[in-house]
């Protein structure tokens, strides 16, 4: 019988990342994490903030930041001060209706410097008030165990995922207690799905954020990107082991950022370019993650990229024996694939693509299409007949207030828009688990570290150096959203 729309169960919720919201940079015994190192300035005009959005941290920033103690410039240390804050936006998230909420534990809370001996208490116990409040409140917890940022011991100390003893301090350390199987241990009970990491595709696009590489320290830059997603790899399927051992029952995702690509023209090799692109930028990593192995294309991948990685005697089973229990992605936008090297182009999430003449763009350049979810969830449900749930859809924009109030009406038919076409795909017969609108709130901007490129149906009174109220206000898209959420995704008016 074909599903006609959102089944009853159908998780309705919000994403933000412990880096983009928590400030709180140096409370709760927490240690300095590397987003914490990213600077911005907001005099930067739109062409430096786009290129320093992807701009390789240098060593030389890197090492300033870490003696920074001013926070003006480095925006991930103030975020929206949701550490101090919580309560009061999950209160808000709750009267939304929303069922499930998604956010990032932050590495440097449960081991400062990632390789400590014992973890910190207060981190701990931060986070088990955090996921009690969301339960209070009816809402389940969608943890995210890595969201880019690591404590930033373990780069200056062990060079970050380009070592494998990063899979040591993240899953598997029998000295240690290590970070996931603390957070298995500790708080797990109180966490519904777990993704070990978020868009585990980002090195790939940017391998600051991704895999904590600095570009100027390595020789053979390409090959220390894939070195380091093997070892995440790993680290993924050993969280997979080790959760399921310790916390029976428990389901955990795999997650890319989803880069759903068009042939430019119906001229074959178009064509092939697209696949080319859907593989090296997508399906390579959720083959990896739910097939259980690098596919077939990998060896040809890697010897015309001129990518060399070592693997070790095993890895090979820990990939197979440990695959995901359902497969996650964020979808913002669409690129095309061409083989013109003229084709016109625009920015994009972690990337800059060729651009797609049928579709608008956000005011940052992200091409919008709705339709292109549908085309993602049909893709990756056919592919592996797993699971699915977006952790990721929302939309960017300048929100301007005026007496309180936001008219997001551009935000209301982005989502409207979306989920519009996510019930098409479940009438398609997709299984659709759930969908955790990104930005719920008002929150710093990963790429660009922009807090003037606001997602939220809450707007947040801070501005790009942190100054402001830190009041919460909400926006006409807070009431739709409400709407829809209590109609099961009918009333979308
Ligand atoms: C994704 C990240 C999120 C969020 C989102 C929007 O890649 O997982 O952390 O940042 O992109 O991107 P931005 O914040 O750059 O607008």
């Amino acid at each position: 019988m074909m599903n006609e729309g959102f089944p009853p169960e159908f998780l309705w919720g919000g994403a933000i990342a412990a880096s983009q919201a928590d400030g709180a940079w140096q409370e709760g015994g927490k240690g300095i994490d590397t987003q914490d190192l990213r600077y911005f300035d907001s005099s930067w005009s739109r062409e430096e903030r786009d290129h320093n959005r992807n701009v390789n941290m240098t060593t030389e920033r890197f090492e300033e930041a870490l003696q920074a103690e001013e926070t003006e410039h480095y925006p991930f240390r103030w975020g929206i001060d949701f550490y101090h804050h919580y309560r009061e936006d999950l209160r808000l998230f709750e009267e939304m209706g929303m069922k499930i909420f998604r956010t990032s534990i932050n590495w440097a809370r449960i081991y400062p410097n990632g390789d400590d001996p014992v973890p910190n208490e207060e981190g701990i116990q931060f986070y088990v008030d955090l996921f009690d409040e969301c339960h209070k409140r009816g809402m389940k917890v969608f943890a995210t165990i890595l969201h880019y940022n690591i404590p930033a011991n373990l780069v200056t100390k062990y060079g970050g995922w380009k070592n494998r003893k990063l899979v040591e301090f993240y899953v598997r350390y029998v000295l240690f207690r290590s970070y996931a199987k603390t957070l298995f241990e500790r708080i797990g009970d109180r966490v519904d799905f777990w993704l070990p990491f978020n868009e585990i595709n980002c090195s790939r696009f940017n391998p600051y954020n991704g895999c904590c590489l600095i570009k100027d320290q390595e020789e053979d830059y390409e090959s220390a990107i894939f070195q380091c997603t093997h070892h995440q790899f790993l680290a993924n399927a050993l969280a997979i082991r080790e959760g399921h051992r310790i916390l029976p029952g428990s389901k955990f995702g795999g997650m890319i950022a989803r880069f759903t690509t068009y042939p430019a023209t119906c001229r074959p090799d178009d064509v092939m370019q697209m696949v080319l692109d859907e593989n090296y930028k997508n399906y390579f990593y959720t083959d990896v993650m739910a097939r259980g192995r690098y596919p077939s294309y990998t060896e040809r991948m890697f010897r015309e990229s001129g990518i060399h990685i070592k693997k070790q005697e095993g890895d090979d089973e820990i990939l197979a024996e440990n695959t995901v229990d359902f497969l996650s992605f964020s979808y913002y936008m669409s690129t095309v694939a061409s083989t013109d090297p003229n084709h016109e182009k625009t920015s994009g999430n972690l990337v800059t693509g060729n651009k797609n003449p049928y579709l608008k763009t956000s005011d940052w350049g992200w091409q919008i299409d709705p339709v292109g979810l549908r085309i993602s969830l049909n893709d990756m449900y056919d592919r592996y007949q797993l699971p699915l749930f977006i952790a990721e859809n929302g939309l960017g924009a300048k929100d301007v207030i005026e007496n309180g109030e936001i008219h997001d009406n551009y935000r209301i038919d982005y989502m409207r828009a979306h989920i519009e076409q996510m019930k098409e795909a479940i009438r398609d017969g997709v299984d659709l688990l759930g969908y955790t609108m990104w930005g719920i709130i008002d929150i710093v901007s990963c790429g660009t570290i922009e807090m003037s490129k606001r997602y939220g149906v809450v707007y947040v009174d801070r501005d790009e150096k942190g100054k402001g109220t830190n009041r919460r206000y909400k926006k006409d898209s807070y009431y739709w959203y409400k709407k829809c959420i209590e109609s099961n995704g009918e009333d979308l008016e």
